[in-house]
């Protein structure tokens, strides 16, 4: 058989630590020498989907788009890194049936910090704009969050370090023989 890609799917909030996991784990994978990338908002949103904005449409309209490059990714032979606040089941499950159907692991990873935590934290000051009513449709403020009910993984980030967080997903992958 040998190496096969693969996709790992990160949801969550914004400023749930989904990015800051992708990378760490990025730079795990990297330096063991296998081939890992990571997708994000800031490298997807600024350019493949820059026609997009985050109503129900376009937010399913771009979670489509990523899972059809990150399935390219995986057939490629990289471990692709997806981290998408995704918050619809139902664009997930698109994603996932992607993967399915290329006969590549797909792997749902829910990325759990509570909203309050989010935005205590509020790194781009995102929250406070959509509670000042400056963005509209904010996930989790004034638009729907769906958390997954079968996830492969759930990573709970409070009172732990990225490095933590970043092994959980590691075991995971050791577990389904991946690495
Ligand atoms: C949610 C928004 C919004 C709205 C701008 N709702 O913390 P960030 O800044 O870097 O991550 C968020 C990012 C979300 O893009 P995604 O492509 O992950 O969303 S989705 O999967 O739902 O399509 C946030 C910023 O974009 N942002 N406006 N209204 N996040």
């Amino acid at each position: 058989a040998g190496f096969r890609g693969c996709t790992i799917w990160f949801t969550g909030l914004s400023g749930a630590g989904k990015t800051s996991i992708s990378f760490g784990l990025e730079e795990f994978l990297i330096s063991k020498g296998i081939p890992a990338y990571s997708l994000d908002g800031d490298n997807v949103r600024t350019g493949l989907n820059k026609n997009l904005g985050f109503s129900k449409e376009d937010r399913q309209e771009n979670i489509r788009r990523v899972a059809e490059v990150a399935r390219l990714f995986a057939d490629g032979g990289q471990i692709c890194l997806c981290s998408f606040i995704s918050p619809f089941i139902e664009d997930r499950e698109m994603a996932r049936k992607i993967h399915e159907n290329a006969k590549l692991p797909f792997f749902e990873v829910f990325v759990d910090t509570p909203i309050s935590v989010c935005e205590q934290r509020d790194i781009k000051g995102l929250y406070k704009k959509a509670r000042q009513g400056l963005i509209k449709g904010f996930s989790g403020i004034d638009q729907e969050y769906q958390k997954p009910k079968s996830p492969e993984l759930v990573v709970t980030t409070l009172d732990r370090s990225v490095g933590e967080c970043v092994k959980d997903v590691i075991s995971l992958l050791e577990q389904n023989g991946i690495i």
